[in-house]
């Protein structure tokens, strides 16, 4: 169901792009269209998409969020979302992060996959969907909601692309048979001291849920998940606050480490 015009669309789109790009807090637009659904705020994200397309910028993968148990309870969600990850988005592994040009950025511990199958539908299961997977790499999320002391509900994160701003790849990839990715561990380091743990199965029981959750959430659009994209499965740990002068290594069983600094 939607309840917003196109206008409104475009109007709330330009609104939270600039936050983003700006980077600068907002409140939550649900405060100002309380009875927006969820597809009207999809339709946010995918003008936010379409403007940056309109700029020159490419996609180059899709994210999952809110699909562990200590994702929604950090967050008081308890509904995945989804949202689309820019060129500019992507950083190296030991990159220096720029906080200046981020709100209150949060790092998370995920996993994350290249497909070469297109998967489409509302019912894609755990098999196709390993079927369907060229290679599983690891991959640190660096999230921003644009929103006020990060409190949103899960429509306003959704207009607000997942929070997503930055992510960093791993150097190591394995084939998708290589290891269960349920029981693989991953341990987030901040300044040297072990901070979150966990593995693979906080997502969903399995990682490639949340891939079939997001053919489930697209198909709802006629959209599908070509071949050949990259997909982060969503945050295994809860999300841990950085600060200028911050160092992270989450550390992947099978998958080595990935490090970063926030300047
Ligand atoms: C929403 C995005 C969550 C994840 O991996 O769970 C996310 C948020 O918590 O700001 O990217
Ligand atoms: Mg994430």
């Amino acid at each position: 169901m939607r309840t917003l015009d196109q206008n409104t669309v475009e109007q709330l789109a330009d609104h939270l792009e600039k936050a983003e790009l700006e980077a600068y807090e907002v409140t939550k637009i649900t405060d100002d269209y309380p009875d927006m659904t969820f597809t009207d705020a999809t339709d946010v994200q995918w003008q936010i998409r379409r403007n940056k397309e309109a700029r020159g910028v490419k996609m180059i993968g899709m994210k999952m969020g809110l699909t562990s148990w200590a994702k929604m309870e950090q967050m008081g969600v308890e509904q995945p979302c989804y949202g689309f990850l820019a060129d500019y988005f992507s950083l190296p592994d030991g990159a220096e992060v720029q906080t200046s040009e981020l709100i209150h950025p949060k790092v998370e511990a995920e996993l994350a996959l290249v497909t070469k199958k297109v998967l489409k539908g509302s019912n894609v299961t755990i098999q196709e969907v390993l079927d369907a997977t060229d290679i599983v790499v690891p991959a640190v999320e660096i999230i921003d909601s644009r929103y006020k002391d990060f409190k949103f509900d899960i429509t306003s994160v959704q207009a607000d692309n997942s929070s997503s701003t930055r992510f960093v790849v791993g150097s190591r990839s394995a084939a998708p048979d290589a290891f269960d990715w349920s029981t693989l561990g991953v341990v987030m380091l901040k300044n040297g001291e072990v901070v979150q743990m966990g593995a693979g199965a906080a997502v969903l029981d399995h990682p490639a849920n949340s891939v079939a959750m997001l053919a489930k959430m697209l198909d709802e659009r006629d959209e599908e998940i070509p071949a050949g994209s990259f997909i982060m499965t969503g945050g295994i740990t809860a999300a841990v606050l950085v600060e200028p002068g911050d160092s992270i290594v989450v550390r992947y069983q099978h998958l080595g480490d990935i490090t970063m600094t926030f300047v």
